[in-house]
């Protein structure tokens, strides 16, 4: 691991250009839909930890992947994240009010507004990935980031995982069904996040290239897992979003079916799990291993 002062100066860094990614590349909120362009900003400029940037830039060190590239890349799985939380907080799925401390973006803009929204930020996404001008002369990589990208936010990924997490709360669930749903609505996102930054350089040895899909996916439970405990142990001010909501809602979590204190230990497994694949991508896998760190020890 690096010492924590350095990987603050190296995550506040990140952010700082993504933000001003977004900021230059968004639609204007001055030009007409107003209303559409004002919601596609508040649903990706009002905070957010900023974890799938952080992930793709970490994994682009593996490979020595340019800034310039890593940063459209980052910000369209970023538009691909802030479009699953502005669709999975409407009243036809999770109903929520809050979100990153604020509204979410139906209760500020409206239902309707709030549904093109989710959808605008997905095609910008795929329309920032397949732009020539930011991936010039690459055309093969512009085809693997967009089929890598799509395929993780689809029926076989992020989508699927919802539909089956909206399934589960009316049935009884077991661990093997938890681990299948938490792979797809969030693992897979997350594992999109370290491919595509890894995709941004130098190929990478067939090892390492496995190494870092096991990586994927101890990280993408764990991160799950550790959003179902700190659903349970955290409150609604510190989260930024209403907390206890999934046993409210009577949903298939960790904590549900195993107690929070053995979803806790299963999180420390899944960290040692990840640690040991990192092991294998030797020491440009830095950043990588701080990440986890975080992402495990989050409070919120
Ligand atoms: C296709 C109609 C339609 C809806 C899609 C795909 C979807 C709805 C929802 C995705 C599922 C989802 C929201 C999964 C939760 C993943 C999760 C733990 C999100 C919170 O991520 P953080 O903590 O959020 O990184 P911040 O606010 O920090 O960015």
């Amino acid at each position: 691991m690096t010492n924590p002062t350095d990987f603050n100066l190296w995550s506040h860094d990140i952010c700082n250009s993504v933000a001003s990614f977004l900021d230059q590349h968004l639609p204007s909120a001055q030009l007409p839909p107003q209303r559409l362009h004002e919601a596609m900003r508040y649903a990706t400029l009002q905070g957010g930890k900023r974890v799938r940037p952080l992930l793709c830039f970490a994994a682009g060190e593996l490979s020595q992947a340019p800034a310039s590239s890593l940063t459209v890349v980052a910000c369209s799985v970023e538009l691909i994240h802030a479009y699953s939380l502005v669709h999975d907080d409407l009243p036809a799925m999770d109903n929520d009010v809050l979100r990153r401390g604020k509204p979410t973006c139906h209760i500020q803009f409206g239902e309707a507004v709030a549904i093109l929204t989710g959808d605008v930020l997905q095609t910008q996404a795929f329309e920032w990935l397949s732009d020539p001008s930011f991936f010039p002369n690459q055309p093969e990589r512009q085809l693997e980031l967009v089929h890598q990208l799509s395929y993780a936010s689809g029926a076989q990924g992020m989508a699927g995982g919802q539909a089956l997490d909206l399934e589960s709360t009316q049935q009884p669930v077991s661990l093997a069904q938890i681990k299948s749903m938490h792979f797809k609505k969030t693992g897979a996102l997350i594992r999109a996040s370290l491919l595509m930054g890894a995709a941004c350089g130098d190929p990478l040895p067939v090892e390492q290239q496995r190494a870092l899909c096991d990586f994927a996916e101890a990280l993408g439970l764990a991160f799950q897992v550790v959003d179902d405990c700190l659903d349970a142990e955290m409150d609604t001010a510190t989260l930024g979003k209403t907390a206890g909501k999934d046993a409210a809602a009577n949903k298939a979590t960790t904590v549900g079916i195993m107690g929070l204190s053995k979803a806790k230990g299963f999180a420390q497994e899944l960290h040692a799990a990840a640690r040991q694949a990192l092991a294998v991508l030797g020491p440009r896998a830095a950043r990588l291993e701080d990440l986890t760190h975080f992402i495990i020890n989050r409070r919120s």
